[in-house]
């Protein structure tokens, strides 16, 4: 684990540090950068977590949210960055890549199959479940005491990202270090309760309206549904309250492929897969390009809505079919 021992020697020597993530905050990424800034910003060493979007309210249970700024409200720029959980240096948006490509030393923490080795270190390993995991992995290599504001973040990391500990990418390691993070004081019923149990009415309002737009193809294999701007304007619901809804697809019997469509303008749709079991949707989504995991990952089609629905449910088909 050599580049694990460097990284450790990087941050433990910096004095000025940036954390950085990617857009469309989810557990993982917000965990991630708040283990780091909480673990890391304390002695002579500064530390900036940046995030140009407003941290979704159902994250707001996290500790040291507030301290996340918009990378406008930086004074200067830090001689090294920590990238986590993101594939390329764009993914945490124009604002922050331009902060990025100042800095001379960026650290690349991710579990993408795509990433694109983009640091000057690169800790990437597609087999973790999370990049919380990888986040815990550099803490204990710098022997750094978990503290449970810190454990609280990472679990949130890998509760997110693993579905509850429900998808294929958790393996006997995500437990053993769950095991630690409840340890080191960690509260499983208030994470959830804080996650999936205080959604605001709107959510539920979108899932009553999304819910008919289930689409199948590919003999039920393929299901999906649509999130028009006219629905989202109707129960009043920002793009934070569509996260979980393609479980819903994904969750009937029979399907492999699950997708969400949400129309973001007359010619841009956003895509979001989930496969079962055989459909790599990281090659899948990579066709129109994005990408993501095998089992999760996402695209922009720029396309009206119906066009972006014939081409991409078309694709999944035909993937099936070379599976
Ligand atoms: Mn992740």
């Amino acid at each position: 684990m050599d580049e694990r021992r460097a990284i450790a020697r990087i941050l433990r020597t910096s004095r000025e540090l940036l954390l950085a993530t990617h857009l469309v905050a989810d557990g993982d990424c917000l965990g991630s950068m708040l283990a780091a800034y909480l673990a890391l910003n304390h002695g002579e060493r500064r530390v900036w977590a940046v995030h140009p979007e407003p941290v979704p309210q159902h994250y707001r249970f996290l500790p040291g949210y507030e301290a996340i700024t918009h990378p406008r409200a930086l004074p200067s720029v830090p001689q090294v960055a920590l990238v986590l959980d993101c594939t390329d240096l764009e993914r945490p948006g124009a604002e922050v890549e331009a902060l990025l490509r100042q800095i001379p030393v960026i650290i690349n923490v991710d579990h993408h199959a795509g990433n694109q080795y983009f640091g000057q270190f690169n800790y990437v390993r597609p087999e973790a479940a999370a990049t919380a995991e990888l986040v815990f992995d550099l803490l204990e290599e710098m022997q750094t005491a978990l503290s449970p504001a810190v454990a609280l973040a990472l679990y949130t990391g890998v509760v997110t990202d693993t579905g509850c500990f429900q998808y294929e990418n958790t393996t006997p390691r995500t437990h053993r270090l769950t095991a630690r993070l409840l340890e080191a004081g960690v509260a499983p019923e208030e994470v959830h309760r804080h996650l999936w149990e205080e959604k605001p009415l709107a959510t539920l309002r979108l899932l009553g309206k999304v819910l008919p737009t289930l689409g199948l193809a590919a003999g039920g294999r393929v299901a999906w549904m649509t999130v028009t701007r006219p629905i989202m304007e109707e129960v009043g619901a920002e793009q934070e309250h569509c996260e979980g809804l393609i479980e819903y697809p994904r969750s009937l019997a029979g399907v492999e492929v699950a997708i969400l469509f949400r129309e973001m303008g007359p010619r841009e749709t956003k895509v979001g897969f989930r496969s079962k079991q055989q459909v790599d949707v990281n090659l899948l989504a990579a066709r129109f390009g994005g990408g993501g995991h095998r089992r999760a990952a996402g695209c922009t089609v720029f396309l009206p809505l119906d066009e972006a629905v014939a081409v991409v449910v078309q694709a999944a088909a035909a993937a099936l079919g070379e599976g």
